[in-house]
């Protein structure tokens, strides 16, 4: 049976992730949704509150599990027996930054990745941004899972503190 990772740091986990996974999920029968850690980025979330609010935004999907991946994806998706990676796209700047990585995991490990290209209507809705607004005092729940919301602005009141 083919299993499929949609890894990402998901701080926090968007409507844009569940749409991805989704349509991850429509592609092959067992969907693990890998929450890793991105070098290049802080989070503002830790690391159980983004796979708390992972596991309740997918509870309802058949076949989708949440796991953290606490190093290498490619070691990851050896170890769970996944063989593909899918990742979303909501246009060109997200495609200039996958590619790399797509390619480190080949050449690593022979994994591939397939992209998806996400809902139009989510094209804006990225976790940086949600953050962004969040931290200005702007609405957020229409962006990200029931619960997400209450979960970004006390990670930032716990920040401001
Ligand atoms: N519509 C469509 N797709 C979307 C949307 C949206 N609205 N929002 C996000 N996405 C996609 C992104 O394009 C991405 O594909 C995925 O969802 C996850 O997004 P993020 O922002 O949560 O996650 P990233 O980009 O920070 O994830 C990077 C990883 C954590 C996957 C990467 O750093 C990684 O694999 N880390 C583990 C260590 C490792 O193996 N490093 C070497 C990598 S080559």
């Amino acid at each position: 049976m083919t299993i499929a990772v949609c890894p990402g740091s998901f701080d926090p986990f968007t409507l844009g992730h569940l749409d991805v996974v989704r349509r991850a999920r429509r592609l092959v029968p067992e969907v693990v949704v890998g929450v890793a850690r991105n070098s290049s980025k802080s989070s503002l979330l830790t690391l159980d509150e983004r796979l708390d609010v992972a596991r309740a935004a997918v509870a309802g999907l058949a076949g989708v599990r949440v796991e953290p991946v606490p190093g290498l994806l490619v070691d990851f998706c050896r170890e769970i027996g996944a063989t593909v990676v899918v990742k979303g796209l909501r246009g060109g700047a997200d495609y200039d930054a996958e590619v790399p990585m797509a390619l480190m995991n080949r050449h690593l490990a022979g994994v591939e990745t397939v992209f998806v290209v996400g809902d139009g209507a989510l094209a804006h809705v990225a976790s940086s941004l949600v953050k962004d607004v969040a931290r200005f005092g702007g609405p957020i729940d229409d962006l990200v899972p029931p619960g997400v919301g209450d979960v970004v602005r006390a990670a930032l009141a716990r920040r401001a503190a």
